[in-house]
């Protein structure tokens, strides 16, 4: 009993990423599927333990019959036909119901209608590029509620998955080819998820983050990046700036406005906007990023910067200079 509670427990979350919990039109039809299937099971179980439960209790075994053996039937060709015909329909209805709907899901927008949104999984982190927009960050995706997102996946290294539950079900990122999906938030606010395919050490440290915002709002970010402030005049931000070339960080890293063009990791435009850091396993405060600089694989175990053995002060300019990224 303490055990089936316990199971019982776990629905007592807020359920941030469940899927009987959806938040747009794309999560509201999986759901229904999975209501269809359900109710299809639950008929099926109901028919089934009845007529169990009438077998036992009609033809249970009564006083005085116990040394006579009951009739012994075999063979029963109206049974078999049914049994044959109704999983055959009932595996129809749900053939037809989700063909038609993976078909309805994989239909994209024309592009010229939907915002598109290039999305590159790398171990252990998520690269989001607007190609209409010019914009290109890491771990933070922002789209404009109300409206028809289509996401192009692939990966740089190894096989991802895309999935934030309110949102959608997976698809996969396989690295050189690419698939399609589209997602829409009905309400502003922010999904979380996780990547879904098993791609290395850092894969549960692989996290989503999803911000829909409302249009005014997604049109403010969408500025910010486009026009960032990325290269401070004065001061220890200043000379976080200047660190970030001699330690080497532009080798990897990408920062709009400035000449640091690297792809390795993520792109850090507007970084001090971002809620997250690390493929979204740290709230992006000073301590955290100072402590990811000063080591990030014993942060976040298997992570792809390696340990650069900063000096404290490098740590301190380079954490002055990120905060002023906004
Ligand atoms: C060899 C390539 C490489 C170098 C050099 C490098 N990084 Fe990184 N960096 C990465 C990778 C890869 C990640 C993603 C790690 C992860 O989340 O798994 C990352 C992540 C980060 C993040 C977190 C970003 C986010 O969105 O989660 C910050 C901040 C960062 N690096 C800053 C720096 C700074 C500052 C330097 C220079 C001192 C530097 N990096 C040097 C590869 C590099
Ligand atoms: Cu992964």
């Amino acid at each position: 009993m303490a055990l089936l509670s316990a199971f019982a427990l776990t629905g007592c979350a807020a359920a941030p990423e469940s899927v009987l919990n959806p938040a747009g039109p794309v999560a509201q039809m999986q759901l229904s599927y999975m209501y269809l299937s359900f109710w299809i099971m639950a008929a099926i179980f109901l028919v089934v333990a009845g007529v169990l439960v009438v077998a036992v209790i009609r033809f249970r075994e009564r006083r005085g019959q116990e040394r006579e053996l009951p009739p012994q039937v075999e063979g029963n060709t109206a049974l078999e036909v049914v049994w044959t015909i109704v999983p055959i329909l009932l595996l129809a209805i749900l053939g037809v119901v989700t063909v038609a709907g993976s078909f309805t899901l994989a239909r994209l927008a024309p592009s010229s209608r939907a915002l598109v949104v290039q999305v590159t999984g790398h171990q252990y982190w998520w690269a989001y590029t607007y190609p209409s927009l010019g914009i290109t960050t890491a771990n933070d995706l922002h789209i404009p509620v109300g409206e028809k997102v289509d996401l192009e996946l692939t990966s740089k290294d190894v096989m991802h998955a895309f999935w934030v539950p309110r949102l959608g079900g997976k698809t996969d990122l396989v690295p050189g080819r690419t698939n399609y999906m589209w997602i829409e938030a009905d309400r502003p606010g922010v999904y979380t998820g996780q990547c879904a395919e098993f791609c290395g050490t850092g894969h549960a440290d692989m996290r989503l983050v999803v911000e829909a915002q409302t249009p005014a709002q997604f049109q403010a970010w969408v500025q910010s990046m486009k026009h960032p402030s990325s290269v401070p005049a004065s001061g220890l931000a200043r000379q976080g700036y200047l660190d970030f070339k001699t330690a080497g960080c532009f080798a990897c890293h990408a920062i709009a406005g400035t000449p640091y063009q690297g792809v390795v990791g993520p792109n850090l435009t507007n970084l001090a906007q971002r809620p997250m850091i690390a493929g979204n396993i740290l709230r992006n405060t000073p301590a955290n990023l100072a402590a990811w600089l000063r080591n990030p694989p014993g942060v976040k175990p298997g992570a792809l910067m390696p340990n650069l053995h900063l000096s404290p002060s490098q740590v301190r300019a380079l954490v002055a200079y990120l905060e002023s990224l906004h």
